[in-house]
């Protein structure tokens, strides 16, 4: 997007750099001079015509959804709906995504994760997942539309993920509460023997598009909170963090924050995935599930600073890097040394069959730095350095993994939960940018009441310095986001014309409506600007049908241009659904109110789009 722009940032740099050192002697500039703001303006902008370089990839929260946004504009693309309808694409309305949704009206989406190949993002599917309502969606990244959502069960919301294996073999979803098996009452005086941390393994088969529950484990009923997975030497291992080993029931705050050390867990897939195969799990309700006091092996527990939030592995796969929350410190495990613990035996204690570390054999440094406070999350650049949020003192901290040294300090607005650089979880990093995704925007943007939104904050990594550029509000409330190279992703303009698929009808003249039963199949055309739902009735955009009738819309929309998407609204029936180019969409409904209700294009489609109408006619009883 660069390249029509260099002549001309060439001319206004060198203005700027003349101006700069013109004004130098007089004025103090401060990190928001007019220098600054415009050099920072230029090094945002993307033409109209030209497209960011990536796109960042938001979790949308407690709004169940994913937020897409380009950048550097850090302009917001889309918003593509998951876990909870959306009545602007018709999501959750019609027959296929309101069985995929499960009845539920909303989710909370925390962390995306694309998938890999050989460690490297492939563009090619998004895994998201709903610490609400326990469910697991694949995202098509050639669609950007989900193609299936699982329930799982046994868990209390799958917060720390999903994470990835190297080549995807394994989603990985540990959970953020406890609960018993098949979500059974119990006491919580029961806490210690009846509720599980239950971690599940998932696989996504590419041929069928399908999710699948592989097996569980059972973890002790710690909380877990976030994790990730091996590279490299590391590729077959993955890791969470933990912070309740106090297994407190009530008033966490307190009881949660008492110990000096939490766990992380260190777990080999591999190894898991054998004892699978040999048959070392049990069989409950017909889920395979690993209990580590019987299935001994593969699962082992490294003591950390105080509540750790996060986990994040290096590129080169060498160490991972947990972030005590409650603790101000960021602290570097090694692998190697992991394995060597692991193999020579050296456990300090054992803790519901899971053998634990020597934290100093395992740790290989503490890092610091002075008056931060709040460590979250950690990612990664180019050039081995690490980026950490700090979430109270507000900041992000650039420093050396291997030495440890911090080399810079940003101020961020305010209170950076997760942050993300280029390709950052990937083995080779892009460096360039970084987003930190802050929870409080305070009094950054225009007043919209005492709810604020949240803020993202694009920061340019490019330099030895790392320098604020852009500040842009966000709905609540991406947690994490992923940033992948535009050009991994290639979407389909429109739907391939398919004549053998169920229900689509291509020809005008083949459009009809068939009566089975109380049963009423539509078998209708979008098109620009009409509906054509029965070529040969007298009014072709007209639906009739008698009340109590169960009625199937099936609209195939045959304008195969770009970007001409139709949509179907029927007044007070509450149905919408949209058609985009070359798609057969199916809704399906009770026609339990007679009566007369228009019906309508919701998209804008053509200068005739207003008169892209019909009814629904339902006749009473
Ligand atoms: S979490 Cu929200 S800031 Cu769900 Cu990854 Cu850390
Ligand atoms: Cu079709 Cu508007």
């Amino acid at each position: 997007m660069k390249k029509q722009l260099i002549p001309v940032l060439a001319g206004l740099l060198a203005g700027v750099l003349v101006a700069t050192l013109f004004f130098a002697e007089f004025t103090t500039y401060g990190p928001y001079s007019t220098a600054g703001v415009n050099s920072a303006a230029e090094k945002v902008y993307v033409p109209l015509g030209e497209h960011d370089d990536y796109y960042l990839i938001a979790s949308g929260g407690h709004s169940g959804q994913l937020y897409v946004y380009g950048i550097p504009s850090m302009r917001r693309i889309r918003t593509v709906p998951v876990f909870t309808p959306d009545p602007a694409t018709g999501y959750g309305f019609n027959q296929k995504t309101k069985e995929m949704l499960g009845g539920y009206t909303w989710g909370d989406f925390h962390h995306p994760a694309l998938s890999l190949t050989e460690g490297e993002y492939d563009g090619k599917w998004l895994f998201a997942t709903d610490v609400a309502n326990n469910r697991i969606a694949v995202l098509d990244l050639k669609t950007f539309m989900v193609k299936d959502m699982l329930k799982v069960p046994n868990t209390g919301g799958p917060h720390c993920s999903a994470f990835v294996t190297e080549n995807t073999e394994y989603i990985f979803l540990p959970t953020r509460f406890s609960v018993p098996f098949g979500h059974e009452y119990a006491s919580l005086d029961d806490y210690e023997k009846k509720f599980k941390g239950v971690m599940s393994a998932v696989t996504f088969d590419e041929e069928t598009q399908k999710l699948e529950l592989a097996y569980q484990v059972a973890l002790p009923p710690y909380s877990y909170d976030v994790a990730d997975t091996g590279k490299g030497i590391s590729a077959d291992w993955a890791v969470i963090t933990t912070y309740n080993t106090e297994l407190a029931t009530t008033d966490l705050e307190i009881n949660a924050s008492q110990f000096d050390r939490d766990y992380l867990v260190l777990f080999n897939w591999r190894e898991l995935e054998k004892k699978i195969e040999q048959g070392e799990y049990d069989l409950i309700d017909g889920i395979k599930v690993i209990d580590p006091l019987k299935h001994k092996g593969g699962i082992y527990l490294v003591p950390a600073a105080k509540s750790p939030h996060g986990v994040d592995v290096t590129p080169d796969g060498k160490y991972f890097i947990s972030s005590g929350k409650l603790a101000p410190l960021l602290t570097v495990f090694s692998f190697e040394k992991a394995f060597e613990a692991i193999e020579k035996e050296k456990f300090v204690d054992e803790k519901f069959g899971i053998p634990v570390l020597d934290y100093e054999s395992v740790m290989v440094r503490e890092v610091n730095p002075e008056n931060a406070l709040g460590p979250l999350h950690t990612t990664f650049d180019d050039q081995g350095y690490a980026y950490s949020s700090m979430f109270i003192s507000s900041e992000v901290i650039k420093w050396n993994y291997e030495t440890g040294e911090v080399v810079d300090r940003v101020d961020v607005h305010y209170s950076p939960g997760h942050l993300v650089a280029a390709e950052g979880d990937t083995k080779s990093p892009k460096g360039e940018w970084l987003v930190s995704l802050n929870k409080m925007a305070k009094d950054n943007f225009l007043s919209v009441g005492p709810s604020h939104p949240e803020s993202m904050q694009l920061i340019d990594i490019s330099g030895d310095k790392m320098e604020v550029v852009l500040t842009v509000p966000v709905d609540p409330e991406p947690h994490y986001a992923q940033i992948i190279s535009a050009d991994k992703i290639n979407p389909i303009h429109v739907f391939e014309k398919d004549e053998g698929r169920p229900n689509s009808v291509w020809r005008q003249e083949d459009a009809r409506i068939e009566r089975k039963g109380n049963e009423v199949h539509v078998y209708g055309i979008a098109m620009r600007s009409k509906y054509i739902f029965d070529a040969n009735a007298k009014r072709k955009d007209v639906i009739e049908v008698e009340e109590g009738d169960r009625v199937f819309i099936h609209l195939t929309n045959i304008d195969l241009d770009q970007d001409i998407t139709h949509g179907l609204g029927i007044s007070d029936y509450d149905l919408t659904m949209e058609i985009q180019p070359g798609e057969t969409v199916t809704l399906e409904f009770t026609a339990d109110k007679a009566g007369t209700y228009p019906l309508y294009c919701t998209n804008f489609c053509s200068a005739l789009h207003q008169e892209m109408k019909g009814y629904l006619l339902v006749k009473p009883k």
